[in-house]
């Protein structure tokens, strides 16, 4: 397995250009206010902690530069997302290179793109479990809705968008000699609930790996977490592994604060064995937790959003293991 690093880089990516709303920008410094640094201290990690992504700066002056596109307008904010991605892409790179864990803060969803990008420049053999209510596997041409946050996954699979230059701002993904793409065969997901029609063929056609909230109630949590590592790690078991983790997988009676909140998710323990599990294995080599959202509900409900977020991201840096 991936030896285990010492340093973790926490790379806070506030991200709202994927989705309508405003306050997935707060994320980052909601989820390290609670002494994150601190915690991750405790659990035996040396603590990069990075100042956040200034997308303020990077995104808002690369949308000024109206561009035509052959989705306009069915993409939304695509020059913003593409600068912001490209950093964040960067940045995961570079950490990578040094040996480092990246714990990537979200921000919408759309910023997978940034950390599959750099993960998959840099470990191109890297296995992928996706947590979340939704695929987020569409295409510029198949969303229904035009949100990126909906989109990382079907941009780096070439199988769905071969040349991603196309897409406004997206130009630098097919810059190099090979550029990073995510392989059908190297994703798992956990939590599925509420995917669109379009997805749902993708998902068939390319034979992906599918944990729905169906077969967790079938299978239990315990081997869905066996079974979706198994595929991952029979082929090539020393592969690295990233766990990416939508808040809104977990029901939102545990977190209402969030963009697109399902009903009939992961309840709390599972929520919390899916990171052990993976951490278990020890493959996990980067992950990142994405769509809190603390202006999208009550204080309760932020506050209880945010809380479980903060305890996920302990779990994804070993707090269960003994
Ligand atoms: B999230 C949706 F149509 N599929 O494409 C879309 F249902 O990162 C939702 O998982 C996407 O929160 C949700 O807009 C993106 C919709
Ligand atoms: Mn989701
Ligand atoms: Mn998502
Ligand atoms: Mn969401």
């Amino acid at each position: 397995h991936v030896a285990s690093p010492k340093t973790v880089s926490i790379i806070g990516a506030p991200m709202t250009y994927g989705q309508p709303f405003v306050g997935t920008d707060s994320g980052p410094s909601l989820l390290r206010a609670q002494g994150l640094v601190r915690e991750l201290g405790n659990l035996g990690w040396e603590v990069e902690d990075i100042p956040d992504l200034d997308f303020s700066t990077i995104c808002a002056r690369s949308e000024t530069l109206k561009q035509p596109s052959i989705y306009a307008p069915q993409v939304h904010n695509s020059l913003s997302v593409g600068a912001g991605t490209r950093a964040l892409a960067d940045l995961v790179e570079s950490k990578l290179k040094l040996g480092r864990f990246p714990l990537i803060l979200g921000g919408d969803h759309s910023i997978g793109i940034g950390s599959l990008a750099g993960i998959l420049r840099t470990r191109p053999n890297t296995g992928v479990i996706w947590v979340d209510a939704h695929a987020d596997l569409n295409t510029p041409s198949s969303s229904e809705s035009g949100n990126m946050h909906g989109m990382p996954l079907g941009i780096m699979m070439k199988e769905l968008v071969p040349d991603r230059s196309v897409i406004p701002g997206f130009e630098w993904l097919e810059e190099g000699t090979s550029p990073p793409h995510l392989s059908p065969d190297s994703l798992v997901y956990v939590g599925l609930r509420d995917i669109d029609r379009a997805e749902r063929q993708f998902i068939r056609k390319l034979g992906i790996k599918t944990f729905t909230m169906y077969d967790i109630d079938h299978l239990g949590i315990g081997r869905v977490m066996d079974l979706a590592l198994e595929h991952l790690l029979k082929s090539d078991p020393d592969r690295p592994i990233h766990l990416s983790y939508d808040i809104d997988a977990v029901d939102p009676m545990h977190a209402p604060a969030t963009g697109t909140a399902v009903r009939g998710g992961l309840t709390w323990r599972e929520a919390h064995f899916v990171a052990e599990h993976v951490v278990k294995s020890g493959a996990l080599a980067s992950a990142e937790i994405v769509e809190v959202n603390a202006a999208l509900s009550d204080g309760h409900g932020a506050s209880a959003t945010v809380e479980l977020g903060h305890q996920l991201v302990n779990a994804m840096l070993g707090e269960a293991m003994l």
